[in-house]
C-alpha cells in the first residue's frame, strides 16, 4: 500500500429541537483534502430526525466543497452562500434550508440551525457532530 493508511469514520449528529433529542447517523464520513476544498463524503443515513431522500438534511451536502466567507467554493455562481447564510458550510446552490448547522445560534428562522426532513423544517436549539473511527 502506498501512502498513509486510510482510516474509516462514522458520523453522528445530535440535535435538540423543542426539547426533543434527535439524531442522524452516517455510515461513512470523510472530508477530502485542501486541494479538493474539503469536499464532504457521507455514507448512508439512519436516525430519528428524518431524511426522506438523499437530497435533504445533511445528505444534501454530500459531495459539496466547504465554503467560508473568504473561500467561495459553493455551486452558486453569483453569490457566496457562506456570506448570505452567515456561516461556513458544505453548500451547494445555497440550498441552506436543507441543513445548516453553522447558521445563527438562537435564530428561530431560516438563518438558524435548520434541518429539512423532507416534510418539515426543524430549527435546532443545540447540535453536536461526533466522529468515530470504525
Ligand atoms: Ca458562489
Amino acid at each position: 500500500m502506498n501512502g498513509p493508511r486510510m482510516h474509516h469514520y462514522e458520523l453522528r449528529i445530535d440535535l435538540k429541537v423543542d426539547g426533543q433529542d434527535l439524531f442522524a447517523h452516517y455510515t461513512d464520513f470523510k472530508i477530502e483534502d485542501e486541494s479538493n476544498n474539503y469536499r464532504l463524503r457521507l455514507g448512508t443515513y439512519s436516525g430519528t430526525i428524518g431524511e426522506a431522500s438523499s437530497g435533504v438534511g445533511f445528505s444534501y451536502s454530500n459531495g459539496h466543497e466547504f465554503s467560508t466567507f473568504d473561500k467561495d467554493n459553493d455551486a452558486r455562481i453569483f453569490s457566496d452562500c457562506a456570506v448570505t447564510q452567515q456561516g461556513a458550510w458544505w453548500y451547494g446552490n445555497c440550498h441552506y434550508h436543507y441543513a445548516n448547522l453553522n447558521g445563527l445560534w438562537g435564530s428561530k428562522g431560516w438563518g438558524g440551525l435548520i434541518w429539512y426532513t423532507g416534510s418539515e423544517s426543524l430549527i435546532a436549539d443545540w447540535t453536536e457532530m461526533k466522529i468515530r473511527r470504525i
